[in-house]
């Protein structure tokens, strides 16, 4: 032991960390030894690597930002309210036909804790309380199901989209329990690929790694901005690329009303020969908490809600709208080719972002503190922090009420919370129902993603029918598995 201490002892020392031996002596053998690998398996380079530039970024005051930040170009930039019709359907068919030719990946980011939507479970196993009582999950994924069929339909071949899901420490197992139990909703086993982000110590103001416990490291998850890392550590990368997959559609998992590979966005980015592209909402208002995609010092950038001044928020165009106006709503293109320029050769060059903290540590008598005041930084990189790296980026503005209403709250908070989400989500399935011939004069009527994923097929069933039910109806393709990729 007495060689592993004082090996251990050398590294720390080598790397400013020796404070994590001061309750060296307060643990039994067993427990030493365990300690030395968990401090053998922590890469001391990088984590005093990634302070370093942590404390430059909290040096770099954000008023700065301002004078540098400009909106996104207008050739970088469509809405789809403004496209014609056939423009549109061409969109759709370069993805459609991507998806059929086994092309294009889906990546979810599910490693947030929902710490503000206050469950324990990962977001994704939530149900905001459809007639369904469908989960985030089980939508996503039925959403994946029909979006391939519809590839089928119009180009005659059953395509596979890989569903890749990154969680976190707190988020993985029960993650893949979940999804076990509920038999992966139908899709194939080896198709839904789960893989877990990283995690980052937490350091006090000076740099110093803090100890959670007697013999364990405070860490918190790195951030959405770990998938690049995590891309490379668990072979997900040659995993894409061993399939053919050459596009792949990164989004939130708390969106009800997100379009999962949607062939659209996809298209369009492919028409543009993008490596990179983000989707977005008008900002609701200057104080709505979503970042803004624009340019900062002519590099594409996210300027986070935390980040932005209420100054420059409040500015406006000559029209009348928001000068930043984009907000982004996490949901991003990449081509598999850009993935693999940021792995080899930025993932150093990805920002950091700080937050400043209470963080409950063990102090050298072995005693847990619980902080009252801020007395250390915890490190997060962003997922959008990788544009900048891109040759072709490009933004496509899509209506709020078709494709974006986010769940981070509880329904106290009366927004992005449960009810709005599946109030959201029933008005659009009403705003099909109507658009397809069919009336609801009382009631609801939820539409099973495995009939219909942007309000197509729906004529059939609801042209000249007037709902006028007690409760809720939903409306599901005839045979379950006729039409729809599921296994097959
Ligand atoms: C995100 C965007 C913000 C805005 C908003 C819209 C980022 C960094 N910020 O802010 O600009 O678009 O969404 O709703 O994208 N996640 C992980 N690992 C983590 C942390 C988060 O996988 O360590 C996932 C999380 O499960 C979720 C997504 O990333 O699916 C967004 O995370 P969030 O809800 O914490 O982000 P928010 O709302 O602060």
């Amino acid at each position: 032991m007495s060689s592993s201490l004082n090996e251990i002892k050398e590294k720390l020392n080598g790397y400013n960390q020796q404070q994590l031996l001061a309750t060296w002596e307060l643990l039994d053998r067993e427990k030493q030894l365990g300690f030395v690998k968990h401090v053998n398996a922590i890469d001391f380079e990088e984590a005093n690597f990634l302070f370093k530039k942590a404390k430059q970024s909290m040096e770099s005051d954000i008023k700065k930002l301002d004078d540098f930040m400009t909106p996104v170009p207008a050739t970088q930039y469509q809405s789809e309210e403004k496209v014609c019709a056939k423009t549109l359907d061409e969109y759709r068919s370069i993805g459609l036909e991507a998806i059929s030719n086994n092309e294009v990946a889906v990546l979810l980011l599910a490693g947030g804790q929902g710490t503000r939507l206050g469950s324990d479970n990962p977001k994704g196993m939530f149900s905001v309380g459809l007639p369904s009582g469908k989960t985030l999950f089980q939508i996503q994924a039925e959403r994946i199901r029909r979006v391939t069929a519809l590839a089928k339909e119009k180009y005659g071949k059953f395509g596979t989209i890989p569903w890749y899901i990154m969680t976190s420490g707190p988020t993985d197992r029960t993650t893949h329990k979940f999804l076990v139990a509920k038999n992966y909703f139908d899709l194939n086993e080896k198709d839904v690929i789960l893989f877990q982000q990283g995690l980052l110590p937490c350091y006090d103001f000076e740099g110093k790694i803090l100890l959670n416990e007697k013999d364990h490291v405070a860490f918190a998850p790195d951030g959405n901005g770990g998938i690049y890392k995590a891309l490379a550590k668990h072979g997900i990368l040659n995993d894409m690329e061993k399939r053919g997959v050459k596009y792949v559609h990164v989004h939130s998992v708390d969106n009800i009303l997100v379009k999962v590979a949607d062939p659209v966005f996809i298209g369009y980015c492919v028409s543009k020969q993008a490596e990179c592209g983000a989707k977005v909402v008008k900002k609701a208002n200057p104080n709505e908490p979503v970042g803004v995609i624009c340019q900062v010092d002519g590099k594409y950038q996210v300027v986070e809600y935390s980040e932005i001044t209420e100054k420059t928020a409040l500015l406006k165009n000559e029209n009348g709208d928001l000068k930043f106006n984009a907000g982004n709503i996490c949901n991003h293109f990449f081509s598999t080719s850009f993935l693999r320029k940021v792995v080899n050769e930025c993932l150093n060059d990805i920002k950091v972002h700080v937050a400043i903290k209470k963080i409950p540590y063990t102090n050298a008598l072995g005693k847990k503190v619980t902080p009252v005041e801020a007395n250390g930084i915890k490190i997060e990189k962003f997922i959008f922090d990788v544009f900048q790296f891109a040759e072709k980026f490009v933004i496509w503005e899509v209506p709020r009420n078709e494709e974006f209403s986010a769940l981070k709250n509880s329904d106290e908070a009366g927004k992005d919370c449960p009810m709005t989400a599946r109030n959201d989500l029933l008005a659009l399935h009403r705003a099909y129902v109507e658009k397809a011939g069919g009336r609801i004069e009382a009631g609801e009527v939820e539409i099973s993603p495995l009939l219909s994923y942007a309000g197509e097929n729906l004529e059939n069933i609801v042209k000249g029918v007037t709902y006028n039910n007690k409760g809720a109806i939903q409306l599901l393709p005839e045979n379950k598995l006729n039409g729809v990729n599921g296994k097959h």
